[in-house]
């Protein structure tokens, strides 16, 4: 079931497993489309998170600054579709965090194998902050840091697995978050990497 561990965040353990196969398969469409790429912050570092989106809208970095962007970068064009399979994992995830009809415009796609992290942030590049965020995490397991409003504010450590799914609304859609280096490792399914769908309303 559902466990609610902070103001509007719920986690759905094992929540995408039965889910499996029809969500691999949608990231290899939607990957042999708009591959990986490692974007580049507003200062020119690479992150070490590899990124692709679909969805109306993609989140973007460049030297520019952070943006949902109609087009991929990478050759021009729209991004791919979103696949049928991961709109309604995140309309059922969020309905049953007690979110009714969240219809996510954009799911970014990140990819971390072993060494790669994600430092305290939040996300906040969407226009209407009402509207919660679903992430579905994949493959090998991370440390996910959960903090507040303020950058200061103490964080929690949650271990996220293979099929976990959050939904972060009410207070928790603004609080800093991070995921700490991901451990060596082989997932039987996913091999030696972490796939994170963090689907959003950006629109
Ligand atoms: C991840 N991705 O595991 C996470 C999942 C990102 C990102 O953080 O920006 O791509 S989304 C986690 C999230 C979203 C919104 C609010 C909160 C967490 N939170 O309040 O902790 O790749
Ligand atoms: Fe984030």
């Amino acid at each position: 079931g559902a466990t609610q561990f902070d103001d509007g965040a719920w986690l759905l353990r094992g929540f995408a497993l039965e889910r499996e196969a029809a969500l691999l398969a949608a990231i290899e469409t939607v990957a042999a489309q708009a591959p990986f790429r490692h974007m580049e912050t507003r200062r020119g570092l690479r992150m070490s998170v590899a990124m692709t989106n679909c969805g109306e809208v993609g989140w973007v970095s460049d030297r520019r600054g952070y943006r949902y962007a109609p087009r991929d970068p990478l050759g021009g064009g729209p991004w791919p579709v979103m696949p049928e399979a991961f709109a309604a994992l995140a309309g059922d995830a969020a309905r049953a965090a007690g979110f009714e009809a969240f219809a996510p415009d954009a799911c970014l796609v990140n990819r971390y194998v072993p060494g790669t992290r994600l430092s305290l942030h939040q996300d906040r590049d969407e226009r209407d902050f009402d509207a919660p965020i679903v992430s579905v995490s994949l493959g090998l397991p991370a440390t996910f840091l959960f903090g507040g409003l303020a950058r200061s504010d103490r964080t929690r450590r949650i271990a996220l697995r293979h099929g976990d799914v959050v939904v972060w609304g009410g207070a928790s859609r603004l609080f800093h978050h991070g995921v700490l280096a991901l451990a060596d490792g082989v997932h039987p399914v996913m091999g030696a990497r972490r796939i994170n769908l963090t689907f959003r309303k950006a629109l």
